[in-house]
């Protein structure tokens, strides 16, 4: 071989080289343990997105808040400390207000019907919400239907949480909706909430069987009942700016990754949601299965003509009626 030709050879080997080392290492967090349905979330992502940009971006993965709970891991999304973030819907109105509607309580009939809506045209509109805020959503993933737990009594009708003082998310929504049902709200992160409920400076709590379990709430509340007063959304953030330097065929791939882990997210919250009361029983708390629902969707019937005006009737409605 000609010395030029070896030369030629050995700077394209480089080049090559170099390209697939560089390696730009994002972060993403959640709120939750490891071992839970949003832990299954950002792992699938983490492992997706690696996949498919074929090791040239890699995503670090943090839990249990070690970032910060979900306000602040959104904060830093915005602000572009951090990559991406893994959140329910909690504090997300705080920045996307539009996203609020998704919480109104006995919004959805059940999961299929939330993810029908999430996945469809309504979904779709919210997620292209974000982008004027810094943010690319890539995909809304699921936390699952919330329930009420606490450590004084039995809730077996809505006047049981009458007085009963309840940590609640950061979110105005379920602030003013729990308002409705009697309860004394204390928003507060949820880094905060089992130390809360051990001291006693909260009663009880609410979050659906997939975050009780992996919170541990068994250890520290002896009462939980099937309310699923409310449906909860999870979503997939990313800092704007560091989307939009993508190529586009890594931009893709990043959607479709969130959209990969979505699915394993949700398939851990339908097993969640098989064993859970099972679980939670054999941990020794009293469960509450079956309760008369309409007693609790009247009891809101106020705060519910509240959330018709505020989000419009006809909005609302078109939600509801999703097929
Ligand atoms: O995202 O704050 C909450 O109760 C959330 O449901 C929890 O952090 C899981």
């Amino acid at each position: 071989m000609k010395l030029s030709r070896l030369f030629a050879a050995l700077a394209a080997g480089l080049v090559i080289g170099g390209a697939a080392m560089a390696q730009t290492t994002m972060k993403i967090s959640i709120s939750t343990a490891q071992n839970s349905h949003q832990g299954v979330a950002i792992d699938a992502f983490a492992r997706e997105v690696e996949k498919r940009t074929s090791g040239r971006y890699k995503v670090q993965t943090f839990y249990n808040g070690a970032l910060g709970g979900e306000r602040e891991s959104i904060e830093a999304v915005q602000l572009g400390t951090q990559e991406l973030a893994f959140s329910s819907t909690g504090p997300v109105p705080n920045f996307v207000p539009e996203t609020k509607i998704l919480d109104v309580p006995f919004l959805f009939r059940d999961k299929a019907h939330a993810r029908a809506v999430l996945d469809g045209p309504i979904g779709q509109e919210l997620l292209t919400k974000f982008d004027a805020k810094g943010f690319k959503a890539l995909s809304w993933a699921e936390n699952g239907f919330r329930h009420m737990t606490n450590s004084k009594r039995a809730v077996n009708a809505p006047e049981d949480l009458k007085g009963l003082k309840m940590r609640t998310m950061e979110n105005p929504v379920h602030i003013a909706a729990y308002k409705g049902f009697g309860i004394v709200t204390t928003p507060m992160a949820f880094p905060e909430v089992f130390t809360a409920l051990q001291q006693g400076t909260v009663d009880g709590q609410e979050n659906p069987l997939s975050v009780i379990i992996s919170a541990k709430f068994d250890q520290v509340q002896k009462h939980l009942s099937l309310t699923g007063h409310v449906y909860s959304p999870c979503i997939f953030v990313m800092n704007k700016a560091a989307f939009d330097k993508l190529s586009a065929a890594d931009k893709q791939a990043f959607v479709d990754a969130a959209k990969e882990a979505t699915k394993a997210n949700r398939a851990r919250v339908d097993e969640d949601d098989a064993k859970g009361v099972a679980d939670l029983r054999a941990k020794g708390m009293n469960v509450v299965e079956t309760l008369d629902k309409t007693k609790f969707v009247q009891a809101l019937a106020p705060v519910n003509a509240e959330f018709e005006k505020q989000f419009g009737k006809a909005n609302i409605d078109r939600i509801r009626n999703f097929k």
